[in-house]
C-alpha cells in the first residue's frame, strides 16, 4: 500500500489512450538479457485512488499492478471489468466508489456516466490472486507429481497416456492410484502437494470452480506459459502448466533467490513448444542410443561372466554426456574434466570419451601381462585422458576422466580440484574453457557426506570452478537398498540444494526430455557458471553386477522392470512410427556399430601387454622421458645464496605496500623477523618463506590450503596481512618478491578435511611444476580425510602409474594438551610404507634418491626449520613426485633452539635425512654408552634432560628426519660410530603408537641384530594422550629416566 500511495501523482494525468501511445513503460521482463534470459525491467508503480482501494492489500495490491500495466498498454487486454475500474479511478473516483454498484454511483454521476455496469471487482481480484498463486504452485512444487519414473512403480502410478486439456482430464484418475507395489513410496512421487490441480474439487483450494475454468485470467509477468498472449482461460492455463512442469521433466528450482535466475530456467520450460528437435537431432540421438545400448549387449555376448556394471535401463547417460559436452564446446569449453562411479563407466569410456575399444575389451583378457609396476586396477577404475575434434562444434576438446577407488564420491573434490588447476595454468579465471561434470549414483549421492562438502567448496572463491553439471544416475537403488532405506529425504538430490543449484528430474526413458535438460543444464552452466544437477529417474535392468540376482530383495520391482521395454526400442518405434527414421535406416545404424565392436575385439587379441600408462588422467608432458622415466636419479642441491634468504627474509618482514595499517602485534612480529634475518637466522615459520618464496622465484606456483592456515592455526605465519582500517584490504607479501615470480596462493578453506584433501590432491595432479600443499588444522583432523590418504595419496602411482607431489603438514606432538590435538598418528602413515623392513637394501650411491623413487610416500619429521626448509625444495627439485607427509611442530614454533642458521641453509647444504650426533658425546665416540634414535620434538626434551644429568658425553642423540623411506645408509652409519653403546628409540608417544613398530625392525634389519633395540617412550594406550596435565608431565618423567638410566633395561636382556 505503501507503494501505491507515494506514486499517486503519476496516474491521475494520464488517460488510457495517452498511456497507450506514449509514457507506458515496458512490460517488465520482456527484456533478454545477455544470454538471451528476459530479466526483470525497472519496478513499475501506480497511484492515485486506485491506491486507496478498500480491497487492495500487499498481495492484491501486485496483481492489480500487474493489471493496470497492461490495460495502460492496451485497455483491450484486460477484462471489461477492469477497464472499467481503471477509467473510473482514472476519472477521480474517490475510494472505495471506482467499483460501487451503479447505484452507489449515482452520487458521482460524473463517473457512472463513464462506466456503465459494475461487476464483482472484490471477486474478481481474488480470483486472479488464485490464478497466480496456482501458478506458483506448479513452479515450485510440479515436479512431486512429473511422470519422471519409468517403471511407474512411485506412489503415483503413471500410465504414459498424453495430458489432454482441461484439469478433469490431467491426472486425477493417476493421482488416485496409489502404487500397487508399494514398493517405492519413499521416492519420487512420495506425495502429490494440495495445491496442484489435479481434479474438480481442487480448484476448490483457491476458491475457484468449474465455472471459472472457461475465464480469461491475465497472465502474471512470472510465467512464461502464455507465450505471445498475455491472458489466457483458466484451463489452459493448468494445462500448460502440466505440460510445463508435470510431464517428463520435474523442475526443482524455486529455492533459488535469485529473480533473474528463476525468470531464465522459467523461460526454459515453460515456454510453449520450447522443446523440439530437428530431424537432424533426433537421429544423432538414436544413433547415440544405438552405441549405448550395443555396446553392454555386445560386452554382455562375449563376456557374460565378467562385471562390467552396465548401464541398462539408464542408456541415455551416453547421450545426455555427450549433450552437455556439445553444449559446452559450443559455448567455448576446451577441456572437460570428469569423475564418475562404475555404473557404465566402460560405456563412458568408449563412446564418449572414445577410448579405443580394443584397449577396453582386451581388459577383460585375464593372461594379459602387466607392463607397469604396481597394483595396477580394475578396469572400471581406471582413468583417461583424450584430445579429439567435437563433431558437433567441430572444434578442439579435451576429455579427461579422473581414475577413482571403489569409495564412492571420493573423487568429487579430486576433479574438483583438478578442474581448478586447469582453469588456474590457462587464465580461466571465469570458468568459460576448463569445466567438470561429476556423475553419481542414487543412493551414494544421497548418502556420502563428501558430496555435501564438495557442493560447499562450489562457490569459494579459491575453489570454486564455476560451475560443475553432476548427473545423477537415479536407478532407485544402490546395490540391494531402496530408496525407502537409503534416505530420509524426497529425492536424492535434495543435498544440492543447498547451494541453490537448480534440479532437473528426467525420466530417463524419454531421451528427448533428457536431451533437452542436458542442453539447458549446460547452459545454465555457461550462462551463471554455478553448478546444476540433472537426476536421471531410470532403473537399473540387471543386479548390482551383471552376477547378482536382484530378485532376492527387489522381487515386485523386478517383476516390473522385466516387463520394461528397452528404451532405444521405444524411442526407435517412436521415431519410425513420425517418419523420422526407417525402420533400415534404424537396423543399419545397428550393423554398423556392432560390426565395430566386432572388428575392435578381433585387434584386441594382438594386444599381449596391459599398459596401465594408457589409461592415465593427467598426463605431464615434458617432465618425463619419453618412455615415462624420470629425467635423472639426483637431486639438485636445495641451498640458497645469502643474498636470495636475505631478500625473502627481508619481504618476509616487511608491509610491501603503501598506506597499509597492519596490528600492533604483527608489527612487533615482522620487526623479529627483521631481527633474525640480520642475525642470519629463521625459526620455522621464516624458514617456511624461505622455501616458499625461493621457489616463487624460480617460477613454481605455490598454493598452501586448510583451515586458518593464511594466519596459521598457531599465529606464527602472518601470510596475510589485513588492513585495519579498510575492510577486506589484504596484502600477501609473497606475491611481492619479484615481477617474473610464480603466484602464491594462501587459502583459508572451508572446515572440511576430507573434501579440501581431495580438491589440493586433485589441484596437484594437473602440473608437476607447482607446489601444493595442505595443513590440518591439528594433525589428527586428518583422519576425517582418511579416504584421500587411503585410497588416493598412498596408493595412488601403484594403482594409476600416477604421481603426485602433495604435501600434508600435520601439526603433531604431545604437549598436554589432551587425548585430542596431540598426535597426527604417524604410526598409520609409517605403517602403510612400502619398504621392507627385513631386508638391507643396497647402498649405491644414488640410493638416497633411488629410495625416493621407489617408495610410496615420504614421511618426514624435522627438528629444525633449515631441515624443513630443504625438504620443501626437494620436494619440486626432484625430478620425480611424491607424496610428502610432514609432522609440524606446534610448540617448536616458538622454541628459542629450534632455530637454524642461515649456514644451514646456503648451496651445498641438503636435506639431512638423518642428524647425527654432534655435541660432546662425537668427540669421543667409543666413550658413548648409549646412542638414542628419535625424531621431532622429544629431542629437544632429550638434550635438556641429558645436560640436566650431565652425559653430554655418554649419552649420544641421533635424530631421524626422514622416517621412510628409512635411512638405513646413515643409520649403519650413526650406529657403527658408537660401536659401544646399546641402543634405544625413544619417542614422546604410546608405545603402540608413533615410530617405534617402524623404526625397530628397520634399526635391527640395519645392525643386523647384533643388539637389541630398547624402547623408551610412553606405555601402549589407547588414546594418543592424557587429558591430565600432571599425568602427562609424570609420563615425560618416567620416559626420560629410562632413556638415560643406563642400567634401565637390565632386566630385559
Ligand atoms: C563409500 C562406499 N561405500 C560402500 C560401497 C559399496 N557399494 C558399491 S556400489 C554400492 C551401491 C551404489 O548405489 P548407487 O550409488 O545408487 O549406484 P548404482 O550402483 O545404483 O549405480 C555400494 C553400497 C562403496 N563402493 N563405497
Ligand atoms: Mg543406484
Amino acid at each position: 500500500m505503501h507503494r501505491l500511495r507515494t506514486c499517486a501523482v503519476r496516474l491521475r494525468p494520464l488517460t488510457a489512450s495517452q498511456a497507450a501511445q506514449s509514457v507506458v513503460p515496458p512490460r517488465p521482463p520482456a527484456a533478454a538479457g545477455p544470454s538471451g534470459a528476459r530479466t526483470l525491467g525497472p519496478i513499475r508503480r501506480y497511484t492515485a485512488p486506485v491506491a486507496s482501494e478498500p480491497f487492495l492489500n500487499g498481495t492484491s495490491s501486485n496483481y492489480v499492478e500487474e493489471m493496470y500495466f497492461a490495460w495502460l498498454e492496451n485497455p483491450k487486454s484486460v477484462h471489461k471489468s477492469w477497464d472499467v475500474f481503471f477509467r473510473n479511478a482514472n476519472a477521480g473516483a474517490p475510494p472505495g466508489t471506482a467499483y460501487q454498484s451503479p447505484l452507489g454511483l449515482s452520487e458521482a454521476p460524473q463517473i457512472s456516466s463513464l462506466v456503465g455496469a459494475q461487476p464483482n471487482v472484490e471477486k474478481l481480484v481474488e480470483d486472479h490472486l488464485a490464478v497466480q498463486s496456482l501458478i506458483r504452485a506448479y513452479q515450485v512444487m510440479g515436479h512431486h507429481n512429473a511422470h519422471l519414473d519409468p517403471l511407474g512403480i512411485s506412489c503415483v502410478n503413471f500410465d504414459d497416456a498424453p495430458v489432454n486439456s482441461g484439469f478433469q482430464d490431467i491426472r486425477g484418475h493417476q493421482v488416485a492410484q496409489l502404487d500397487p507395489l508399494g514398493i517405492m513410496d519413499a521416492d519420487l512421487d512420495s506425495c502429490v502437494p494440495t495445491d496442484i490441480i489435479t481434479s474438480s474439487d481442487k480448484l476448490g483450494f483457491y476458491g475457484l470452480d468449474e465455472s471459472d475454468l472457461e475465464k480469461v485470467f491475465r497472465l502474471p509477468t512470472t510465467t512464461f506459459i502464455g507465450g505471445s498472449e498475455s491472458a489466457l482461460p483458466l484451463k489452459e492455463i493448468i494445462r500448460r502448466l502440466e505440460m510445463a512442469y508435470c510431464q517428463h521433466i520435474g523442475v526443482e528450482f524455486m529455492f533459488i533467490n535469485d529473480l533473474e535466475q528463476c525468470q531464465w530456467i522459467r523461460q526454459k520450460f515453460e515456454t510453449p513448444g520450447v522443446m523440439q528437435f530437428t530431424l537432424e537431432e533426433k537421429r544423432t540421438l538414436l544413433a547415440r542410443m544405438v552405441r549405448s545400448t550395443r555396446f553392454e549387449e555386445f560386452l554382455q555376448k562375449k563376456w557374460s561372466a565378467e562385471k562390467r556394471f552396465g548401464l541398462e535401463g539408464c542408456e541415455s547417460l551416453i547421450p545426455a554426456l555427450k549433450t552437455i559436452i556439445d553444449m559446452s564446446s559450443g559455448s567455448g569449453v576446451e577441456y572437460v574434466i570428469m569423475g564418475m562411479p562404475h555404473r557404465g563407466r566402460l560405456n563412458v569410456l568408449a563412446n564418449v570419451i572414445r577410448k579405443e575399444l580394443e584397449q577396453i575389451f582386451c581388459q577383460f583378457d585375464s593372461k594379459l601381462e602387466a607392463a607397469d609396476e604396481g597394483s595396477g586396477d580394475v578396469k572400471y577404475h581406471l582413468g583417461m585422458y583424450h584430445r579429439r575434434i567435437n563433431r558437433v562444434t567441430d572444434r578442439n576438446i579435451t576429455l579427461s576422466l579422473v581414475a577413482n577407488p571403489s569409495h564412492l564420491e571420493a573423487a568429487d573434490p579430486v576433479v574438483q580440484g583438478k578442474t581448478k588447476a586447469e582453469q588456474f595454468y590457462c587464465g580461466d579465471d571465469d570458468g568459460n574453457r576448463v569445466m567438470s561434470i561429476l556423475i553419481h549414483g542414487d543412493a551414494a549421492f544421497a548418502g556420502q557426506g563428501i558430496v555435501y562438502e564438495t557442493f560447499h567448496l562450489s562457490d569459494l572463491p579459491s575453489y570454486t570452478t564455476h560451475g560443475t553439471v553432476h548427473v545423477v544416475v537415479n536407478n532407485q537403488i544402490g546395490f540391494t537398498t531402496d530408496p525407502r532405506m537409503a534416505r530420509s529425504s524426497p529425492y536424492p538430490t535434495d543435498v544440492a540444494r543447498v547451494v541453490n543449484a537448480p534440479i532437473f528430474h528426467v525420466n530417463a526413458d524419454d531421451p528427448e526430455a533428457v536431451i533437452y535438460v542436458c542442453k539447458v543444464a549446460a547452459e545454465w552452466r555457461a550462462a551463471f557458471h554455478k553448478d546444476v544437477v540433472v537426476d536421471l529417474v531410470c532403473y537399473r535392468r540387471m543386479g548390482h553386477n551383471e552376477m547378482d540376482e536382484p530378485m532376492f530383495t527387489q522381487p515386485l520391482m523386478y517383476k516390473q522392470i522385466k516387463k520394461q521395454k528397452p528404451v532405444l526400442l521405444k524411442y526407435a518405434e517412436k521415431l519410425i512410427a513420425d517418419g523420422s527414421v526407417s525402420r533400415q535406416e534404424y537396423e543399419e545404424e545397428i550393423a554398423k556399430y556392432d560390426k565395430i565392436c566386432e572388428e575392435a575385439y578381433a585387434r584386441s587379441k594382438d594386444e599381449k601387454i596391459l599398459h596401465i600408462k594408457h589409461w592415465l588422467d593427467s598426463p605431464w608432458p615434458g617432465f618425463f622421458t619419453l618412455d615415462g622415466q624420470p629425467k635423472s636419479m639426483s637431486c639438485p642441491s636445495t641451498g640458497l645464496t645469502e643474498e636470495n634468504l636475505d631478500h625473502i627474509g627481508q619481504v618476509a618482514s616487511s608491509v610491501p605496500v603503501e598506506d597499509f595499517t597492519i596490528h600492533g602485534g604483527l608489527s612487533r612480529i615482522l620487526k623479529g623477523r627483521a631481527e633474525m634475518v640480520r642475525k642470519r637466522t629463521v625459526d620455522w615459520a621464516l624458514g617456511e618463506y624461505m622455501a616458499f618464496g625461493s621457489l616463487l622465484k624460480e617460477g613454481i606456483h605455490v598454493r598452501l590450503s586448510g583451515q586458518d592456515v593464511e594466519r596459521g592455526t598457531f599465529s606464527h605465519r602472518h601470510h596475510v596481512l589485513h588492513d585495519q582500517n579498510v575492510d577486506k584490504r589484504i596484502c600477501i607479501p609473497m606475491n611481492h618478491l619479484a615481477p617474473d615470480q610464480a603466484p602464491y596462493t594462501v587459502c583459508n578453506s572451508s572446515l572440511s578435511e576430507y573434501g579440501v584433501l581431495g580438491f589440493e590432491l586433485g589441484f596437484a595432479m594437473a602440473s608437476p611444476n607447482a607446489l601444493i600443499l595442505w595443513e590440518a588444522q591439528f594433525g589428527d583432523f586428518h583422519n576425517t580425510a582418511q579416504c584421500i590418504i587411503d585410497q588416493f595419496i598412498c596408493p595412488g602411482q601403484a594403482k594409476w602409474v600416477r604421481q603426485n607431489g602433495i604435501v600434508l603438514l600435520l601439526p603433531h606432538g604431545m604437549e598436554g594438551m589432551g587425548p585430542e590435538h596431540s598426535s597426527a598418528r604417524p604410526e598409520r602413515f609409517l605403517q602403510m610404507c612400502n619398504d621392507d623392513p627385513d631386508v638391507m637394501p643396497t647402498l649405491t650411491d644414488d640410493f638416497a634418491v633411488r629410495q625416493l623413487y621407489d617408495c610410496n610416500w615420504i614421511v618426514v619429521n624435522c627438528s629444525t626449520p633449515g631441515n624443513y626448509f630443504h625438504v620443501i625444495r626437494r620436494q619440486i627439485l626432484l625430478p620425480f613426485r611424491k607424496p610428502l607427509i610432514v609432522f609440524t611442530p606446534k610448540s617448536l614454533l616458538r622454541h628459542p633452539e629450534a632455530r637454524s642458521s642461515f649456514d644451514e641453509m646456503l648451496p651445498g647444504s641438503e636435506f639431512q635425512r638423518l642428524i647425527p650426533e654432534g655435541g660432546a658425546a662425537a668427540q669421543r665416540p667409543d666413550d658413548v654408552k648409549r646412542l638414542i634414535f628419535c625424531t621431532g620434538k622429544v629431542y629437544y626434551e632429550l638434550t635438556k634432560e641429558r645436560k640436566n644429568r650431565g652425559m653430554d658425553q655418554t649419552v649420544a642423540v641421533a635424530r631421524i628426519e626422514q622416517l621412510s623411506p628409512f635411512p638405513f645408509d646413515q643409520v649403519k652409519a650413526e650406529s657403527e660410530r658408537f660401536a659401544n653403546a646399546d641402543l634405544v628409540w625413544c619417542q614422546e608417544e604410546h608405545k603402540n603408537q608413533g615410530y617405534y613398530d617402524y623404526v625397530k625392525p628397520r634399526i635391527r634389519t640395519t645392525i643386523q641384530r647384533a643388539k637389541p633395540v630398547w624402547y623408551a617412550g610412553r606405555d601402549p594406550a589407547a588414546a594418543p594422550a592424557t587429558g591430565n596435565k600432571n599425568t602427562h608431565l609424570l609420563e615425560l618423567r618416567r620416559f626420560l629416566d629410562k632413556a638415560f638410566g643406563l642400567d634401565a633395561f637390565q632386566d630385559q636382556q
